[in-house]
């Protein structure tokens, strides 16, 4: 049923991106829409809010972390290709082969072997391999997702990690008996098995310290923040940043001590090391006051003029008037053998694109005679720089009910 969607959307040839190609299997979920993201590289354009607030990040860490001769400790990767091995997105970093996140729900896959990196944790593996100590890299990362004003299938992130070795870490100590590792062979709620306590406290100090100060740098020393504990296969102890937003606590990244596991595999293993993921869209929404995550695609000029300033930290969104939103509503039945949202998601986006700005589940309900189950989406269809007609959204509505049938399996019911 899936690869009717799929190979619907997509023609039969073999899918052309990042100067490569890769031919289809029974893996495969991206669509034409996605892989037209790829390469856009809004990250490195110039005035966009997402470069300046990469530029922000990298300039923090550039002051912060000097080497003995006074350059900059971290260097930045931002132009590695998303196109990467299942193997780099998921095993380097210790998923197992069975975790959730590995779905093809909720991935962009090209085949079984290679898809659009989920996160730029993709890359510590290789990085730390060729022998770098302190990086950070900004990318474009992709998720299917549900579609609101924080959600879009593509987003940023930027990675770092730094790691340490024995004396780089107790440098200032004056005690030459700390040691980086243990026999102990135990896993506790503070430390993995053959950490030293005095090292991951050391660690797990630097590295909260510095994103607690990178969240003051960016948004000023009034900022309330707080530490979530959390788990990722690729850190342990790991922990979430939250920032105060609007009077709510919203998560901007995820950190943690890198499991010695990956370190020792990618020939680093005698250093211990920390490692983060930041969401540039959050970050920038928070400081700039952007309301929908679809204005960083947006090439209308109201938007990128904004932040075409000489200083354009101090920027504050002034958002142009909303335009008028259509609504249109579809239930359809579910088939037999299952329904995936994400699926409907997708095509939802392939469709309309960013003409999207929401799709919720109103209704849901099963018949008892049939055991069918019955699905009603609303759908906001609003445009960011211009009034939509009725007529022509309709067009589009019903172009979408028709791929519905076809390619999803479901049976409209309006
Ligand atoms: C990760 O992606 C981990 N790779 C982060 C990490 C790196 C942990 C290194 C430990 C060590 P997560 O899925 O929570 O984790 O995403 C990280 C951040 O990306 C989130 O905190 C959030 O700021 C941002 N983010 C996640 N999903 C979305 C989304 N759908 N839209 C916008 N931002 C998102
Ligand atoms: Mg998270």
């Amino acid at each position: 049923r899936h690869q009717r969607l799929y190979s619907q959307i997509n023609q039969d040839s073999d899918i052309l991106v990042s100067g490569g190609s890769f031919s289809r299997d029974g893996f495969t979920t991206v669509t034409p829409k996605i892989l037209s993201r790829v390469g856009v590289n809004l990250h490195n354009e110039r005035n966009h809010p997402l470069c300046i607030i990469k530029e922000q990040i990298r300039d923090f860490f550039y002051k912060r972390f000097l080497n003995k001769r006074g350059n900059p400790l971290f260097s930045i990767y931002d132009n590695l290709s998303p196109v990467v091995t299942v193997w780099q997105n998921f095993d380097s970093v210790l998923v197992p082969k069975d975790h959730v996140s590995r779905r093809r729900g909720d991935n962009y896959y090209l085949n079984r072997e290679y898809m659009l990196r989920a996160h730029t944790s993709a890359h510590q593996h290789e990085l730390v391999k060729v022998g770098l100590d302190a990086f950070l890299v900004a990318g474009d990362v992709y998720r299917r997702d549900e579609i609101d004003a924080t959600h879009f299938p593509v987003f940023h992130q930027m990675e770092g990690v730094q790691l340490f070795s024995d004396f780089e870490l107790f440098e200032k100590c004056q005690d030459s008996s700390l040691k980086l590792f243990t026999d102990d062979q135990e896993r506790v709620p503070e430390k993995q098995e053959h950490h030293t306590l005095e090292a991951v406290k050391l660690v797990e100090f630097e590295l909260k310290h510095t994103l607690e100060d990178l969240a003051r740098f960016l948004f000023g020393e009034g900022i309330e923040t707080r530490w979530v504990v959390t788990d990722f296969p690729f850190t342990y102890p790991s922990f979430e940043l939250e920032i105060k937003f609007q009077g709510e606590w919203l998560e901007v990244l995820g950190c943690g001590i890198m499991e010695q596991e990956l370190l020792h595999s990618a020939g680093a293993g005698h250093k211990i090391g920390y490692a983060f993921g930041l969401g540039l869209e959050r970050l920038a929404m928070v400081l700039f006051h952007i309301p929908d995550i679809r204005l960083f695609w947006s090439t209308d000029s109201r938007f990128r003029s904004q932040f075409e300033v000489p200083d354009p930290r101090k920027v504050k969104f002034k958002p142009f008037s909303k335009f008028p939103p259509v609504f249109y509503d579809i239930s359809f039945w579910c088939p037999e053998s299952g329904f995936i949202s994400n699926d409907f998601y997708d095509l939802v986006r392939s469709v309309a694109g960013e003409m999207a700005e929401k799709v919720e589940l109103i209704d849901e309900f099963c018949n008892p005679k049939t055991g069918k189950t019955s699905h009603c989406y609303r759908i906001t269809y609003r445009s960011m720089d211009r009034t939509l007609t009725k007529e022509e959204v309709g067009t589009i509505h019903t172009e979408l009910i028709e791929q519905c049938s076809t390619s999803l399996g479901v049976e409209v019911r309006n």
